[in-house]
């Protein structure tokens, strides 16, 4: 019998959220429509028309949700702050009445010692903004930084680990490059603006918060930094990759860390872009001291050159649409990664979780590191006793965590593991047929039933260490 792999006696056991995914309540206490309100309603952008309206109630039932992990033994949970339910037009003065929802749930996590981690955003811009021309335009950078005061000043009394953006490469490839997220542009400039913006405004974000906080308050921010490979050591595979790991992860990491863009990426988009957003003072600007550093993981990329165009470019698992949301790399191919894959069509390689810890460690030494994001969709159902077993999932956090525990022995510096999600919700363009909660969700009662993973994942979290070899379900 292996032995068991024990984590760190102060590891941080959480799950994660997001407001758009669970809270619905669209309409409530003074909550005005987001990008994905508007997107989510417009025929042909979600699968089954699926929308945010009603979600998984957890506006209502967040008290009954924080018992759920309490149960759970869980010791964190990640959320995210709705913009538009704080500040319903992207500016002006805040609604107490939202504010009083996240110091309503805040209290209750901590009533029962679960430690908050609050996303500033998660994606939902307010409309508002987006009309007024969302985040290519600078404006909506300086309007985030506003938010991140009013937010920060309201909540900083009880929460003491914010993270001002959950993966910009989404909201700008996903949203204005290849259009399968809100606002659903599909304008490769665009794109690339709306990056740099991101940047600029967890720049000023982070500055807003350094000012409204506490001292003792942790500022980080969570990205989702992909573990890029090539098929092989071709020098044209290896410039694919190169290409694609600065469109990743390079484009923010290198603003946000290191106050710089790669070298390279302004050549590689030259056609795209001449990058005149950038002004004198952006770069210093995003690069604030930060307190620890989220990574998001869930599949690696896998690409190669392909100098005939993007033939078989649609292997990226980022979403079917005609648009890529890799701005001037068609000539950049991505394949399937082998192996087993999960309900999203990702390949399961927690290689890559281990590959992903220890070059932040060498990238960013001595900030502490977090695993924000990590998990599976598979195709739940109860049995006739209304039970789930999903032990395909407990073998993917198995795998994960065990890869995360081999990472800390190397040496890095992991503080905790936010897995992704609490509960089954809306995953955006899939809407509610890709389930990656721990707990089930029936949709038309709201019951939550905690699947086999989740009683799983209280066992492990309770004794702060993974089993040596993985127990069947
Ligand atoms: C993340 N991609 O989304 C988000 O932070 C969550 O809100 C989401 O539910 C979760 O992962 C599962 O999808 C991603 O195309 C969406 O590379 C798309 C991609 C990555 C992450």
């Amino acid at each position: 019998m292996p032995e068991p792999i024990t984590f760190p006696s102060d590891f941080l056991w959480g799950a994660a959220t997001s407001a758009y995914q669970i809270e619905g309540a669209v309409r409530e206490d003074g909550r005005t429509p987001s990008i994905w309100d508007t997107f989510s309603h417009t025929p042909g952008r979600t699968a089954g028309g699926d929308t945010g309206d009603i979600a998984v109630e957890h506006y209502h039932r967040y008290r009954d949700d924080v018992a759920l992990m309490a149960d759970l033994g869980l010791n964190a949970y990640r959320f995210s702050v709705s913009w538009s339910r704080v500040q319903p037009t992207g500016r002006g003065p805040a609604v107490q009445r939202g504010l009083d929802f996240y110091r309503r749930l805040v209290d209750e996590l901590l009533a029962r010692g679960i430690r908050p981690a609050l996303t500033l955003y998660h994606w939902d811009l307010p409309q508002e903004l987006e009309d007024a021309g969302g985040w290519p335009v600078r404006e909506t950078a300086l309007r985030f930084a506003e938010y991140a005061s009013l937010v920060g000043e309201a909540l900083g009394d009880r929460v003491s680990s914010w993270i001002t953006l959950n993966e910009p490469w989404c909201s700008a490839f996903l949203g204005y490059g290849s259009g399968v997220h809100a606002p659903g542009r599909t304008d490769p400039a665009a794109a690339l603006h709306a990056a740099h913006h991101l940047n600029l405004a967890h720049g000023l974000g982070a500055q807003a918060l350094r000012a409204a906080l506490p001292a003792r308050a942790q500022i980080a921010v969570s990205l989702n930094s992909a573990v890029v490979r090539a098929v092989s050591d071709d020098p044209r595979d290896q410039d694919a990759r190169r290409r694609i790991d600065n469109l990743a992860n390079g484009i923010f990491h290198g603003p946000m860390l290191h106050g710089a863009y790669p070298a390279e990426l302004f050549a590689d988009t030259a056609r795209v872009t001449d990058w005149s957003c950038v002004r004198d003072g952006d770069l210093a600007a995003a690069h604030q001291p930060l307190d620890a550093l989220g990574l998001n993981y869930y599949t690696p990329a896998l690409v190669s050159a392909a100098p005939d165009g993007p033939g078989s470019r649609r292997a990226d698992g980022h979403g079917a649409s005609d648009h890529s949301p890799w701005p001037g790399s068609d000539d950049v191919a991505f394949h399937q990664t082998p192996g087993e894959r999960t309900e999203m069509g990702w390949t399961i390689d927690p290689t890559g979780l281990h590959e992903l810890i220890m070059r932040y460690t060498r990238e960013a030494p001595g900030l502490p590191l977090y695993v924000t994001e990590n998990g599976a969709a598979y195709d739940d159902k109860p049995d006739p006793a209304g039970r789930v077993h999903d032990p395909e999932r407990i073998a993917y956090l198995h795998g994960h965590l065990a890869a995360v525990r081999r990472a800390i022995a190397d040496g890095a510096d992991v503080r905790g593991y936010y897995l992704w999600s609490l509960l089954d919700n809306f995953e955006w363009s899939y809407g509610y047929g890709k389930r990656f909660g721990a707990v089930y969700v029936d949709y038309e009662t709201q019951v939550r039933t905690p699947k086999s993973s989740a009683h799983w994942y209280a066992t492990v979290a309770g004794a702060g260490e993974l089993p040596g070899e993985l127990v069947a379900d």
